[in-house]
C-alpha cells in the first residue's frame, strides 16, 4: 500500500478551513492507503505558546482526528515531538536546501511581514515539513492549498539528494481534497483564507463553537446587496463561500445548491447552512467529548501511536545517515 502522510499545527483551535479543506477526507483514505496524520507541535514554536496551552491543543487535535473518523488502530496519529528522527532530518535536509528556495515560500513572506518575532524557524519551516514527509516514505499528502508550495518544495528536495545519494527518499505529491475547500475564506474576509489564529473571532467557524456562536458567526457572515443564491466568486465572494461550506457538507455540486436555493433570500439560505454545519459538526463535538472523558485510552493511543511512527521514521533515517556517512 502507498503511504499518505499529513499534520497540523496545534497553534488555536481548529477551525471549518482545517476541517473542509484538509482532515475531513483523511478518514476515506485510511482502507486504501497507510495513513500518518501528525500533530506538528515543533512547527508550532515559531510562535510563542503557553506551555500548557499548547499541551492541551496538540491532544484536542489527536481527539478530533478520532472523533472525524480516523482510527488510530489502522492509520498512526501521533505527535511530531515524540519522534526525535523529524528534527534530526531536519537538519540534514537543511543541508541540502538553499537560501534562495527558502525566501520564495510565500508562507514565510506574508508571516515575517508585521510581525516582530521573525526567528529562523519560521524560515526553515519547510525544511522541517519536508523531513516530516519524507521520514514515511509518503507518495501522497492531502493538503489545503497553502501548502502546496511546501509540498513541491519537499518533492526538490527529495529529487535533489537522491541525484547525489542514489534512490534513498520516496517522492511525494500533494493532493487536495476539493477544489471548492483547497481554500475556504473568512466569513468576515471572504477574499482572505479561513484562519484558525484569527484576530476576528466572528471570521473563523471553529469545529468546538457552541449552536449560539455558530449560529451568530452564520447570520453574521458578509454577502452582498443583490439577494440571489450563485456561486461567483469574483462578484460574490462571501455567498459563493457559504455555498462552498453547503456544498462539501452535503457532498452537492455547486450547481445543485444553487438550484436548493433559487428564489430564496439570504436569510433562508444562511438558516439553512446553519442546520447542515450543526448537522456535520453535533457528532463530531459528541464524540470529541466522550473521548475527553477517557484520559487513558487518549493516553494510551498517543503513546502507542509514537512508538509505531518512531519505527518508521527510525528506518528511513538510518537509511539516509548510512548515504552520508553519519549516525552508528
Ligand atoms: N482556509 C483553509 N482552507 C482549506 N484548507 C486549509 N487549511 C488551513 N486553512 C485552510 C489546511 O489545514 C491543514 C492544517 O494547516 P495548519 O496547521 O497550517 O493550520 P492553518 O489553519 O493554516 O494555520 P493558520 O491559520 O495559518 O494559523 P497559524 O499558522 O498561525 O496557526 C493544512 O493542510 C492546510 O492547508
Amino acid at each position: 500500500m502507498k503511504t499518505v502522510f499529513s499534520g497540523i499545527k496545534p497553534t488555536g483551535n481548529l477551525g471549518l478551513g482545517n476541517y473542509l479543506g484538509a482532515f475531513k477526507a483523511w478518514g476515506n483514505l485510511q482502507n486504501e492507503y497507510t495513513c500518518i496524520y501528525s500533530v506538528v507541535d515543533l512547527h508550532a514554536l515559531t510562535i510563542r505558546n503557553d506551555p500548557q496551552t499548547l499541551k492541551e491543543n496538540s491532544r484536542k487535535i489527536i481527539m478530533l482526528y478520532m472523533a472525524a473518523g480516523i482510527d488510530p488502530q489502522k492509520s498512526i496519529i501521533y505527535l511530531q515531538s515524540h519522534v526525535p528522527a523529524h528534527s534530526q532530518l531536519s537538519w540534514i535536509l537543511g543541508c541540502h536546501s538553499y537560501m534562495g528556495e527558502l525566501s520564495r515560500m510565500t508562507q514565510y513572506k506574508e508571516k515575517s511581514e508585521n510581525n516582530e518575532n521573525v526567528n529562523a524557524g519560521l524560515f526553515t519551516y519547510p525544511v522541517l515539513m519536508a523531513a516530516d514527509i519524507l521520514l514515511y516514505n509518503t507518495h501522497v499528502v492531502p493538503v489545503g492549498e497553502d501548502q502546496i508550495q511546501h509540498v513541491e518544495l519537499a518533492r526538490d528536495i527529495a529529487l535533489r539528494f537522491n541525484n547525489i545519494y542514489g534512490n534513498i527518499l520516496v517522492v511525494p505529491e500533494a493532493k487536495t481534497a476539493s477544489k471548492l475547500t483547497a481554500r475556504l475564506k473568512g466569513l468576515q474576509n471572504p477574499t482572505k483564507k479561513m484562519d484558525k489564529s484569527t484576530k476576528d473571532p466572528l471570521d473563523t467557524i471553529f469545529l468546538l463553537d457552541t449552536e449560539a456562536e455558530i449560529t451568530k458567526k452564520i447570520k453574521r457572515a458578509v454577502t452582498d446587496s443583490e439577494a440571489r443564491v450563485y456561486y461567483d466568486t469574483e462578484n460574490k465572494p462571501g455567498i459563493s463561500n457559504l455555498l462552498a461550506i453547503y456544498a462539501a457538507i452535503t457532498n452537492k455540486t455547486i450547481e445543485d445548491s444553487e438550484l436548493d436555493f433559487q428564489n430564496k433570500s439570504y436569510g433562508d439560505f444562511k438558516q439553512s447552512l446553519i442546520e447542515v454545519v450543526l448537522g456535520e459538526l453535533n457528532p463530531l463535538q459528541k464524540e470529541f467529548n466522550r473521548l475527553s472523558q477517557d484520559t487513558a485510552y487518549v493516553d494510551n493511543i498517543i503513546i502507542k501511536n509514537a512508538q509505531r511512527a518512531e519505527e518508521i521514521a527510525e528506518k528511513t533515517l538510518a537509511k539516509v545517515q548510512n548515504a552520508l556517512g553519519i549516525g552508528k
